[in-house]
């Protein structure tokens, strides 16, 4: 299967998170995309592409204007304001509070965000852009006619909503692929996110909506991030009701567990009638990952491709989560070899 990929997921390099209590290196880097390009050609998956530029029209149709152009503008700002070190929420609009939109940059950061996990560094904007870009055109090519392709996307993208940012995530690159899909004229989409948080901001972004399934496997949120999100009661509203679906699972699970949800998620996307598949694949479901708490193995990976394969659906791969970088190569690649049925 084609890779698509881009250079410019270096321009964003965190320097740090908050990790109990902590200060720590950010867990989301570009060592991470690194590892999982080296794996594709090791591997030889197939042809490696640069993404095509397809503009901000199919980005604005998943987030709003207003958050776009704070967004592309804050850096600017913040190096106008003498600002030094990355761009950091540090207030939030919480339940006791109102929803304004403040003038100050610092005001607006907290508006437009769920957590401190998304630093807004020089090269954020062009990296999110072009990682945007990436799901686009590994998109097209599945519009195009291909079975399958891989958005190698960094930063991952599907914690963002409409206008907010966190968890390491700024603009949805599942959820922007996936309106492009129904745009250029397919009726259902089904999006499977096997990424160990649950997918907040593409949940939210499709909620009330009927033309796109949204499944999801990952920790229980009351136990795990991102907490307020991710229940199996949320199952669409309005139109929407009956297109959601939350897999919450006990820290600690291992594939027994995981591929008995994965079971049921591709149960609900085979009665769905999806056209096209979008599988968020994050693969910090990995044992050996350092903030998450599920118990996958290498070789799983090859068997929840070979599952999602079993679908017959048009798949499109894009790149979520997985820290642990020594062998995040190897996972997300299993599952794309999986898939091929190598
Ligand atoms: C895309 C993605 O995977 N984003 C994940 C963001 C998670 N941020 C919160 C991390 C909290 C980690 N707590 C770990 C405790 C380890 N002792
Ligand atoms: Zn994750």
């Amino acid at each position: 299967m084609l890779t698509y990929y881009s250079d410019d997921h270096h321009l964003h390099h965190g320097k740090c998170e908050l990790i109990d209590g902590q200060l720590m290196p950010c867990f989301e880097k570009p060592q991470r995309a690194d590892h999982i390009l080296a794996r594709v050609k090791q591997r030889q998956l197939g042809e490696v592409r640069a993404p095509k530029d397809f503009g901000l029209a199919p980005i604005e149709r998943i987030h709003s204007q207003a958050y776009l152009q704070f967004f592309q503008g804050a850096w600017t700002r913040w190096q106008e304001q003498g600002g030094k070190g990355d761009l950091l929420p540090f207030t939030w609009p919480a339940r006791t509070l109102r929803r304004m939109i403040p003038n100050d940059l610092h005001g607006q950061l907290g508006y437009y965000s769920f957590d401190g996990g998304a630093p807004i560094t020089a090269g954020t904007w062009q990296a999110a852009y072009s990682a945007a870009q990436v799901a686009l055109s590994a998109q097209a090519e599945i519009a195009n006619g291909a079975h399958s392709a891989f958005a190698l996307c960094r930063p991952p993208g599907h914690h963002a909503a409409a206008d907010v940012m966190g968890g390491y995530c700024y603009l949805n690159n599942a959820a922007i692929a996936t309106q492009a899909f129904l745009d250029q004229g397919c009726k259902k989409v089904a999006i499977l996110d096997v990424d160990y948080h649950h997918g907040n901001g593409t949940q939210d972004i499709f909620y009330p909506r009927s033309d796109v399934l949204f499944a999801s496997i990952h920790g229980d949120p009351a136990e795990e991030f991102p907490f307020f999100l991710g229940y199996a009661d949320e199952l669409g509203e309005g139109e929407g009701k009956g297109c959601n679906f939350n897999y919450p699972l006990p820290m600690g699970s291992s594939w027994e567990a995981w591929s008995a949800a994965l079971e049921q998620a591709c149960q609900r996307i085979g009665e769905y009638g999806a056209e096209v598949l979008v599988v968020s694949l994050g693969v910090d479901t990995y044992m050996d990952d350092p903030i998450s708490q599920f118990k996958l193995d290498s070789p799983d990976y090859l068997a929840m491709g070979r599952r999602i394969a079993a679908l017959g659906l048009p798949t499109l791969f894009i790149m979520e989560g997985g820290y642990a970088v020594e062998a995040i190569g190897v996972n997300a690649v299993n599952v794309l070899e999986g898939f091929e049925g190598a």
